[in-house]
């Protein structure tokens, strides 16, 4: 089946895919207000969307904020100064309470690949392919099947799609693996982009977690848009970097995205020859490389916790250290299977401790301690929604932000939970 055919088969097997496709078909002349996320997912989404309906006729007001899931706060500031028709949320969560958001403006179109958080919201049009059951894509695929039934689908969508699904981790060109939803999608692909898809010889990049011999020249674009963009976690060098000083990264993320140049880049330096401006955007990714290398020698300081028989669990503690889950999963790789890497990171009174879980076993879910340690410490200090955490079994985030719980109480908790997971195992 060929990828067109594929997208006209799940439009018509998915609600919420065919009432978005309404929408558009609608869309002429109406003012929309388009919020997507800020990693590469997001922006990749956001830049097939905007364009999509920019062609449909629509006004476009877009909206890239730091956080993940949409507040009602930031509508209601937009809504003060123009009456938007129709409210876009990409790659943001779907979230039970985004349905308060339908009184506020004509159409509420949620486009996600997350798992639904709450009540289903019915009031909005939900296209996520995860909704009941967890589909691993991208936004960015979502929003280019969209294009493709429009019929408006570009080469441009295409790249930016095998872009955003790279982010996500939906596809794994290195050693040839696609998520099941995306595989029509993506062996089309391997024909329309051959050279960026092969195997490549070359330094490792961030995607590197499973294998470290090979690499794409994708995934290494993939990465050079995770370092220009923050990847989502807001990894700024505006201190760093005098003419950044005054800008944002996304925004200068997002920029280059749109303006990227539709080839088959044979190499990474090929592809950099043609990105806009590019000194700056090189800058920036230098400085990426930089705290990689400089968080890679911290977590040498990664030490055994404790040898549960069936895995081994590991403990890295630092400070301010920059990237710390995504070279976290790389480490994890070195430690061999099966294992779990638990990683402390203080960063300063006004941020908090953040611990991020990676694991290549589900002995231990990650996700679980993650969010009893939250439920603990919530019990105990309040701040809900401040102090969070939850996630997978093999990756999850937890954090204390501005709560001001003590590095202590938050390890403390840590050991209290896994004295009992590791107790009874
Ligand atoms: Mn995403």
């Amino acid at each position: 089946m060929n990828y067109s055919d594929y997208v006209r088969e799940q439009d018509s097997k998915s609600e919420g895919f065919q009432k978005t496709v309404s929408v558009l078909k609608n869309i002429k002349g109406k003012k929309c207000l388009l919020y997507f996320h800020d990693d590469p997912d997001g922006l990749t989404a956001g830049a097939i969307m905007e364009k999509l309906l920019e062609k449909c006729g629509a006004f476009v007001t877009k909206r890239i904020p730091d956080t993940m899931e949409l507040e009602k706060f930031r509508i209601d500031e937009e809504m003060k100064y123009k009456k938007h028709d129709v409210l876009f949320i990409v790659d943001k969560a779907t979230m039970g309470y985004y349905n308060n958001y339908a009184s506020l403006v004509r159409e509420v179109v949620i486009i996600d690949h997350h798992p639904l958080i709450g009540d289903f919201p019915g009031k909005c049009i939900v296209f996520n392919p995860s909704v009941p059951n967890y589909t691993m894509c991208s936004a960015a695929f979502l929003c280019n099947m969209l294009a493709e039934m429009m019929g408006l689908r570009d080469d441009k969508d295409d790249l930016l799609a095998l872009i955003g699904l790279k982010g996500d981790w939906a596809i794994e060109p290195a050693t040839g693996i696609a998520a099941p939803y995306v595989k029509v999608f993506y062996d089309e692909m391997t024909h329309k982009y051959p050279y960026m898809l092969k195997k490549i010889k070359s330094r490792p990049t961030m995607f590197e977690v499973n294998q470290r011999a090979v690499t794409t020249v994708l995934n290494q674009i993939g990465e050079f848009y995770f370092a220009l963009s923050g990847g989502g976690f807001q990894y700024f060098y505006n201190d760093r970097i005098p003419e950044m000083s005054d800008k944002s990264q996304v925004a200068f993320a997002y920029l280059t995205l749109t303006e990227i140049k539709v080839e088959d880049y044979d190499t990474f330096d090929g592809f950099l020859k043609l990105v806009s401006f590019r000194d700056l955007a090189k800058k920036i990714y230098d400085c990426f490389l930089n705290d990689w290398s400089r968080s890679e020698k911290l977590f040498e300081n990664t030490i055994l916790l404790k040898d549960l028989g069936a895995a081994k669990v590991f403990l890295f503690a630092g400070s301010s250290v920059p990237l710390m889950p995504m070279v976290g999963s790389v480490k994890l790789y070195e430690l061999g299977s099966p294992c779990v890497l638990i990683m402390f990171n203080w960063l300063g009174e006004k941020n908090g401790v953040h611990i991020s879980f990676r694991a290549n076993t589900d002995y231990l879910h990650c996700g679980e301690i993650a969010s009893q340690l939250t439920e603990k410490l919530v019990a105990k200090f309040d701040n809900k929604g401040i102090i969070s955490g939850g996630g997978h079994p093999r990756a999850a985030e937890f954090r204390t932000r501005t709560s001001g719980v003590s590095y202590f109480d938050a390890l403390k908790e840590f050991c209290d939970i896994f004295a009992v997971k590791a107790g009874g195992k």
